[in-house]
């Protein structure tokens, strides 16, 4: 441990001020930026601040010292922009390496000074590291989205020679600041990582990024939780926030990171917001209670000030932080963390992870075409259908003979990142050679995976690739393939992965949550007898895997698995549902699978399904003959097939709308919605009654792992299209009503995006003529509570699907108290319980009511007797002590954990799972542009 963390351990430490405040308050002339050094240098040099580092050395040292005095502890070297890229704008891009280097030196002096007439507590040199004025990951042009001014090569060449130059100067750690790009900052962290390993001294770096504005994202587009992916490879002594926003506005962003980043967390705001002349005019005071704030919530470790703040903030800080509690970072299960623009992790009990297989020019004619004609922005659609039919990552890969593959990879990926409804998603660099994977990496900001290395050239490529993946920050596909081969049969497999494992984990320091094995998925049913054992050892293997190497992962290419189907889709997908059912059974965590494509392994006709298991198990000799001879049967043109059973549509309409919805046919929906309008009283009925009883079946299935989430996707879209045609009707059946009843403002939570559930709770209350406001999916808190208070709200909704949706209400609830909000607060959605809103929520918010609502149907009854004052009393009274029985009885778990676990919650989630579930795809009423897909605990 390096001393500055052990002194983090104890206390929270105090970085100074800003030091273009400082210059410009010294009213300095161009001729006093030049020196006699500089005086016949060709451009204006004014307000290069770095250069005074040269030409004004005693104003900087004092400067420093003016901080150290103080009382700050960490001093950052004047070097913001002492790159070659932001020097070349005055003609002084050679200086780089000597600027940095003496930058250092004289923070190094002033500090080493400081320290012999104050030893009373050590004070660091961090060397400043900035973003550049070029963004690797946006377009400077409009008109061509793929165009970059600046490559991850030349940033990660320019950011050598300033690192170089810092630790020569004598730098304690290093400070990659104010980010606004993410790509840029990983090859920032790829240099450094260089650097340090040429050398062989590592020094503690500390990253701080940059919330542009009020989306709450980087400029890049990614929340703060995608860049804590994005950047956890460094191993960082700390993460945070700097610049752009004052104290306050940055407060949300900052308790984020808090809560999801395994290390020390930081923050230097600016000095509020500048007003319209650019100029700082917060107080000392405001901007100090705000920051006392961050301390006295536990929020930081280190604070410190940006643009306009001064000797007085740091001074007023250092006194904050004095005996303050130190905040300790969360720890975690151990779990792979990808990104795209948003988090997706992946946990040991994670359900199936489904990646998108369609963007690969070898396993699509359609996309290969494409791309070959060059028509990229149709090839992207491919990317984004992906995404819209429910691929979770998606697959990319050019490896073709006739195709300049690496130039297409780059053009394709650049484009991606303009596409922020793709690009949310992580991707998987896909190709076998790995130049074309290492250019590939090189052009994504966020965490992405690499498919594939392996040991299939010996020891030493896959050891150097596998720490260039720790480099760029990269989850990694490891194939089972050794120097004598692909492994096809179980003992090869086992012993392979073993192998790779042992060589990354204890060899490379490779966190083992980020291996992802994939243990060869090969064609079954050829008619060769050596593959009769392909289908069951893959299987075996996953099983394997997972139980014999901790924490990593097992991934496929599921689409292999059926070659010797070609031509024939029905059979095809029959296998796929068949061989994914069990290979997830054993322990595969992920597919690489045409999203939307994938059949359900319960809707496979029976005597298909025996016959494909017979072959997958190899349960009998003639197992390929008996698939073969009835395989025609089934041999429809598109993925259903001509035998194709329309014998449902004489059930009745219950029924047929259960099976529509089960099977995501849209084709049917209008007409039997329509029919079961006509027979029921009102059209509310048809969604309470036929339309969810089928939406639960979907539920159990998914629940019951026979049904994935793409499936999953399909059948919401189908109910989507059912309420749809309802809603007219509803309304027209509100017409004429009196005043509404009450007031109810109502949103999935932050870090979820799931709101068919909330839809419907929706319609329901507005049918029973509530007023409804719903602000829709991924809302923060304060926005949640803000447009309660402006709207006068009677209630205040919250749904959520997946796992961190509770700690995420929690948090709702406890700014309810904080903030003094007295209204009733709802609590629905597939990972709520009446148990974790008993022991969680309830004690969280104690100034008004906290009512569980089990489903749509109780929304009504619950909200009727929230509004009837003499009912609440009672009715407050009731929950008081139900919820206290249900506290007693689970004290335990009040005490140990923060949150059920995720199992119980999965648990939950799958029993109601479609409430929430909703596509991709704009619906109600969206507050963002940018949508989320299942978003995982971090
Ligand atoms: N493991 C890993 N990566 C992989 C694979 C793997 N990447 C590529 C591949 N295998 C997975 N992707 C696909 C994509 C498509 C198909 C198979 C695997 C496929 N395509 C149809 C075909 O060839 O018949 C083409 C249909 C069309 O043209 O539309 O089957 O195993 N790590």
């Amino acid at each position: 441990m390096s001393n500055i963390e052990q002194v983090l351990n104890e206390r929270i430490l105090v970085m100074d001020g800003a030091m273009g405040t400082a210059i410009q308050a010294l009213g300095l002339t161009e001729d006093d930026f030049r020196g006699d050094r500089f005086s016949d240098h060709e451009t204006n040099l004014k307000g290069n601040n770095e250069l005074l580092t040269l030409t004004c050395p005693d104003a900087i040292r004092d400067i420093h010292l003016d901080y150290l005095r103080s009382g700050a502890d960490i001093l950052e070297t004047n070097t913001f922009t002492a790159n070659a890229i932001s020097q070349s704008d005055y003609g002084t891009e050679a200086l780089c390496h000597e600027l940095n280097r003496e930058a250092a030196r004289l923070c190094r002096d002033a500090v080493d000074g400081y320290l012999r007439q104050d030893a009373s507590r050590p004070r660091y040199v961090a060397g400043a590291i900035g973003p550049t004025t070029r963004s690797a990951s946006l377009s400077p042009d409009v008109n061509d989205p793929g165009y970059r001014n600046v490559t991850f090569d030349e940033l990660v060449a320019d950011y050598r020679t300033c690192i170089e130059g810092l630790i020569e100067g004598g730098v304690d750690l290093l400070l990659i600041e104010t980010i606004f790009d993410v790509l840029n900052s990983k090859a920032a962290i790829y240099a450094a990582r260089q650097v340090f390993r040429q050398t062989g001294r590592e020094l503690p770096v500390m990253i701080s990024g940059t919330i542009t504005d009020a989306s709450g994202r980087l400029l890049s587009g990614q929340t703060t939780e995608a860049f804590w992916a994005s950047i956890r490879h460094a191993r960082p002594l700390s993460v945070g926030f700097n610049c752009a926003l004052g104290a306050d506005e940055l407060r949300p962003y900052v308790e984020n990171l808090s809560r999801v980043a395994t290390t020390l967390v930081s923050a230097h705001p600016n000095r509020g917001l500048p007003n319209e002349f650019g100029e700082y005019d917060e107080t000392v005071e405001q901007m100090v209670s705000a920051m006392e704030d961050y301390v006295q919530s536990g929020l930081v470790n280190i604070i410190g000030g940006c643009c306009g703040t001064t000797p007085e903030h740091i001074s007023a800080f250092s006194e904050l932080v004095r005996g303050a509690s130190v905040r300790k970072p969360p720890s975690r299960e151990p779990a792979c963390l990808l990104s795209g623009l948003e988090p997706f992790a992946i946990r040991d009990d994670s359900l199936f992870v489904n990646v998108g297989e369609r963007t690969n020019v070898t396993g699509s004619a359609r996309f290969a075409r494409l791309i070959r004609e060059e028509q990229y922005e149709q090839a992207l659609q491919v990317a984004r259908e992906q995404v819209e039919n429910g691929a979770q990552i998606i697959d990319i890969n050019m490896d073709e003979g006739m195709l300049d593959s690496k130039a297409a990879m780059v053009r394709f990926l650049h484009l991606i990142a303009a596409e922020p409804d793709i690009s949310r998603v992580p991707i998987m660099v896909d190709s076998s050679k790995w130049e074309i994977i290492e250019a590939g990496l090189k052009c994504i900001q966020g965490k992405s995976v690499v498919n594939s290395i392996s040991l299939k050239e010996g020891e030493a490529p896959f050891l150097e690739q596998a720490r260039a993946c720790l480099d760029y920050g990269a989850a990694v596909v490891v194939m089972a393939f050794d120097e004598n081969g692909q492994a096809d049969n179980l003992e090869r497999r086992r012993e392979i992965c073993q192998r790779s494992y042992d060589l990354l984990v204890k060899v490379v320091g490779f966190p083992p949550e980020d291996i992802i094995f994939d243990p060869n998925v090969f064609a079954i049913a050829t008619g060769i007898e050596e593959h009769n054992l392909y289908g069951r050892d893959f299987i075996d293997a996953c099983e394997f895997i997972r139980s014999h190497l901790p924490h990593a992962h097992t991934s496929g290419g599921i689409s292999n698995v059926s070659f010797s189907f070609r031509g024939n889709n029905a059979v095809r997908e029959a296998i796929h549902a068949v061989f994914l059912y069990h290979a997830v059974k054993a322990g595969l965590t992920m597919g690489i699978v045409n999203a939307g494509q994938l059949a359900i392994y319960e809707e496979v006709p029976e005597e298909l399904r025996n016959r494909v298991e017979d072959v997958i198990f190899n349960r009998r000799d003639d197992a390929t003959e008996r698939l073969i001879d009835i395989a025609s049967e089934f041999s429809g043109a598109g993925h259903r097939s001509q035998t194709e059973d329309l014998s449902w549509r004489d059930a009745p309409v219950e029924e047929r709308l259960a099976h529509s919805l089960v099977k995501g046919i849209n084709q049917y929906i209008l007409e039997d919605t329509e029919e079961a309008r006509l027979n029921a009283d009102r059209p509310i009925q048809v969604i309470e009654g036929p339309l969810m009883a089928g939406m639960n079946q979907v539920g159990d299935l998914f629940g019951a792992g026979k049904m994935f989430l793409p499936q999953v996707v399909k059948s919401a879209r189908v109910m989507k299209q059912a309420v749809a045609h309802l809603i007219p009707f509803i309304e027209a059946e509100k017409t004429g009503q009196t005043k509404p009843r009450g007031k109810v403002v109502m949103a999935t939570v932050k870090g979820d995006v799931h709101d068919i559930g909330k839809n419907i709770v929706g319609v329901v209350l507005q049918c029973n003529n509530y007023e409804v406001i719903d602000l829709g999916v991924m809302v923060p808190a304060e926005q949640i509570l803000q447009r309660a208070e402006e709207e006068k709200a009677d209630i205040i909704g919250l749904s959520g699907l997946i796992t961190p949706s509770l700690d995420e209400m929690v948090h709702v609830a406890s700014e309810m108290e904080r903030l003094d909000i007295t209204r009733p607060l709802l609590i629905g959605g597939a990972t709520t319980s009446k148990a974790h809103t008993s022991v969680k929520i309830d004690p969280c918010f104690r100034r008004d009511v906290v009512a569980y609502v089990p489903d749509a149907s109780r929304a009504v009854g619950v909200t009727a007797r929230l509004l009837n004052p003499d009912l609440k009393v009672a009715f407050r009274a009731e929950l008081a002590d139900e919820y206290q029985k249900i506290r007693i009885r689970n004290s335990n778990r009040t005490a140990k954990s923060n949150t059920i676990s995720y199992v119980e919650a999965q648990a939950n989630a799958v029993r109601i799972d479609w409430q929430s579930y909703t596509p991709p795809v704009p619906t109600f009423t969206g507050t963002r542009e940018i949508r989320d897909f299942p978003l995982e605990e971090l």
